[in-house]
């Protein structure tokens, strides 16, 4: 029996502990049943219409990618540079998920591709209902490349399947190497990891070796691309993969 509430769950998940290792008196929230059980309803709603999704590409041979990031780190820029230099060479499409606004789907309109913008007012990432909607909105052509820009945050949009082939998680040099180990779940959830804005590396502190040591942590697994969006260094290899990855028409 908990004690602050009376309720039957113990206290639960959160653990506060102090520097070097010191153990604090608090563990605060409660996991209660209830929460849980709206959490996992929520969660299998989700993942069975992201199941539809991606059974929806694969009958298409749409490659979807779910780029995954804080806010700032260059996603948009990505996208707009990824798209350009592709230069028609792939069908894209893009969806771009944003709280509020329509200036990323602006930006990525200026390119020239389909786009596009969901809202989600309050909510912190898109889901694979929205991605449903947005597609019928949208109608990407067969053998193409599908990039959906996700709301900018590192813990949410982990949790939610969009029927997404993988998801690519952006770091930008300026946000410090450690974020792979504050929020490593985001990182266990990608296949491909970004590492922009690299022409800044002169300026900053930021080891790039660390950031893969920690990232690798997360998930060993993990491609790795390092890049500038601004200047276009590495953004070859980025390229090629995705040449590779969208399967032509047979
Ligand atoms: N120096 C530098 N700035 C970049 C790079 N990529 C993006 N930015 C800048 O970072 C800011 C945020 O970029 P944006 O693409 O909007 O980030 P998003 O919020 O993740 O979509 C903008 O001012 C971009 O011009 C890069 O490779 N180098
Ligand atoms: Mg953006």
């Amino acid at each position: 029996m908990c004690d602050s509430c009376g309720c039957d769950h113990g206290p639960g998940g959160v653990t506060i502990a102090l520097p070097g290792g010191r153990p604090a008196a608090v563990a605060e929230d409660h996991q209660h049943g209830k929460t849980l059980r709206v959490e996992q309803e929520v969660l299998g709603k989700n993942n069975h219409l992201a199941a539809r999704n991606r059974e929806w590409f694969r009958a298409h041979n749409i490659l979807a990618l779910n780029l995954v990031s804080s806010p700032g780190s260059g996603k948009t820029t990505i996208l707009e540079q990824t798209i350009r230099r592709l230069s028609g060479a792939i069908p894209v499409a893009v969806i771009e998920g944003d709280q509020q606004t329509l200036l990323d789907a602006e930006r990525i309109d200026a390119t020239g591709v389909p786009v596009v913008q969901v809202n989600t007012g309050a909510g912190c990432h898109l889901d694979a209902g929205m991605v449903h909607r947005a597609l019928h909105a949208l109608t990407p052509p067969d053998h193409s490349l599908l990039l959906i820009e996700n709301v900018g945050n590192l813990v949410c949009p982990a949790m939610f399947d969009l029927g997404e082939a993988a998801k690519a998680v952006i770091i930008s040099v300026t946000e410090g190497e450690d974020k792979p180990l504050k929020y490593p779940a985001m990182f266990a959830a990608a296949r491909l990891c970004l590492i922009n804005k690299i022409d800044l590396l002169p300026h900053l502190d930021f080891s790039v070796e660390r950031c893969l040591e920690y990232a690798r942590r997360a998930n060993p697994d993990l491609t790795f691309f390092i890049l500038s969006a601004r200047t276009g260094d590495g953004m070859d290899g980025w390229l090629t993969w995705l040449h590779d990855a969208v399967r032509p028409a047979a």
